[in-house]
């Protein structure tokens, strides 16, 4: 089966008209696209280096606030610039853009304008029609981004034809696949211990938690500390086999969207446990690339899900827990509390955030490993608790 046709969709900058992306991300997504949404009031910039990195087919972007004729060209300019004149851009915005206007963008490079009254399906059908042709021969890439980019599209549609996929419903060969799964584990560390510089940090824990915020907040201290460091993110979100999703972590970040960040969002493609199945030969990719540090968020994940298989793939594990997990018997359960090398209890602004501290503190106690258990409110800049995270993981000894 060929990959799902991967799209970024955004709303410009100034621009805080995001109803109408919703319902298209929803449509497109319910129709089998992955769309990795970055959000409202993103600038030309943040746009295109993001649809670089993704590596889409194409930009969508909603405009309301005017300035869509010189928005879109420069778009378009900028991505020619940096070599991608082969991402598409298209989009809508209501009545706000005249069939005049249209008439302009197109000649500016802009693939269609959707106007008022289009109803989703025919969004929809064009989306498939246009961009989900097999891509032919790519030119040279333009940068190394650009370059990894390609090569992280190479390696997701090898597993999505089957190449080397093991899938999770096929019972019968549940056994051969753990074997192969823990030989693939094994090399993909051996290949990543010898090849990186890169200190590989594992983000896991139940949806909503604040997992991408936390990391948003971490990578923003990496780049003050470090004026010439590069960080890469390898963020997951849901899907099932053959099916769309929203890869919407990036809308989350605000500090990520800056030139020293790669970050890639993946859909788990039918797998379960957190990550895709194309997750190690990414990693190894990313960190054999130049980057001081390689940080992997898994999907919003339950209690039996030991995604980094017992540290076995990243050099850290962090646990982001929620203060509101129910009560001490469910953090009996969970398994991540026995292997995080680090628990984080966010939202500690929370009020059950004093006693989620205190019983996961005495559940931590149980396994005499040293595991470090800190509070943090990552929704809030300059938290003393992250401080303390950032210095936990920059901590290289
Ligand atoms: C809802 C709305 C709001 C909501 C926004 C909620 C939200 N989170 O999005 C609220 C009330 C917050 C709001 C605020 C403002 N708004 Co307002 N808003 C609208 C309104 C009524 C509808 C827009 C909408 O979502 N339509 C629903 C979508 C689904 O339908 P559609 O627009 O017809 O789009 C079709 C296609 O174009 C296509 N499409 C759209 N985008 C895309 C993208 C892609 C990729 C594709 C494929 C297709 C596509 O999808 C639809 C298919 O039928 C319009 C008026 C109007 N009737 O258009 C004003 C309007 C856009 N707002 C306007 C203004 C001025 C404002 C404010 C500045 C008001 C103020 N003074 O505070 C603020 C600014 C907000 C901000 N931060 O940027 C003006 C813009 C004027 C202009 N550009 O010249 C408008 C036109 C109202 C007006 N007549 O004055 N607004
Ligand atoms: N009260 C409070 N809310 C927070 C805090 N940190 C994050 N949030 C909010 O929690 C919500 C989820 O945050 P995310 O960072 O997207 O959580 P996540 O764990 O990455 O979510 P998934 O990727 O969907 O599993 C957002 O609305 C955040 O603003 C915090 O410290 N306190
Ligand atoms: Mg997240």
């Amino acid at each position: 089966m060929p990959s799902p046709i991967r799209i970024l969709t955004a709303v410009p900058i100034c621009d805080g008209h995001d109803s109408a992306i919703n319902t298209i991300n929803l449509e497109f997504i319910r129709h089998g696209i992955e769309v990795v949404y970055l959000g409202y009031h993103r600038s030309v910039g943040d746009i295109v280096r993001a649809a670089i990195q993704e590596d889409v087919r194409a930009i969508g972007i909603s405009s309301y606030n005017g300035g869509h004729i010189e928005f879109f060209a420069e778009v378009i300019a900028l991505l020619r610039k940096r070599g991608a004149n082969n991402i598409k851009v298209f989009g809508g915005g209501g009545g706000t853009i005249t069939q005049d206007d249209a008439v302009a963008m197109k000649r500016k490079g802009v693939d269609n304008i959707f106007f008022a009254g289009t109803s989703l399906a025919e969004m929809t059908d064009y989306v498939r029609k246009h961009y989900g042709r097999p891509r032919g021969k790519r030119p040279r890439s333009r940068s190394s981004d650009q370059d990894l980019a390609h090569k992280l599209t190479g390696t997701e549609d090898a597993y999505a034809k089957g190449k080397r996929r093991t899938s999770n419903s096929d019972k019968s060969r549940a056994g051969v696949q753990r074997v192969t799964l823990n030989k693939k584990i094994r090399d993909s560390k051996f290949e990543i211990r010898n090849s990186s510089k890169a200190r590989v940090i594992g983000f896991t824990g139940p949806g909503g938690a604040g997992k991408t915020t936390l990391i948003d907040e971490l990578v923003l201290r990496f780049l003050n500390q470090n004026p010439n460091g590069r960080i890469a993110i390898l963020s997951h979100d849901p899907s099932v086999i053959g099916e769309g999703a929203l890869l919407g972590d990036r809308a989350t970040m605000i500090n990520s969207q800056n030139d020293r960040v790669f970050m890639r969002s993946m859909a788990t493609r039918g797998q379960a446990g957190g990550l895709s199945p194309a997750t190690l030969d990414c990693l190894t990719l990313l960190a054999r690339s130049a980057f001081d540090y390689v940080i992997i968020e898994t999907v919003g994940t339950g209690q039996e899900a030991m995604p980094f298989q017992k540290n076995g793939i990243v050099d850290q594990t962090v646990l982001v827990m929620n203060p509101d997990y129910g009560s001490r018997l469910q953090l009996q359960k969970i398994v991540m509390l026995d292997l995080a090398d680090i628990v984080v209890v966010n939202k500690s602004d929370l009020q059950r955030a004093r006693t989620a501290h205190t019983e996961i503190e005495q559940r931590l106690e149980q396994n005499r490993r040293n595991q470090r258990l800190i509070d943090t409110v990552a929704k809030r800049h300059r938290d003393p608790g992250v401080d303390e995270l950032f210095e936990l993981i920059s901590d290289r000894r």
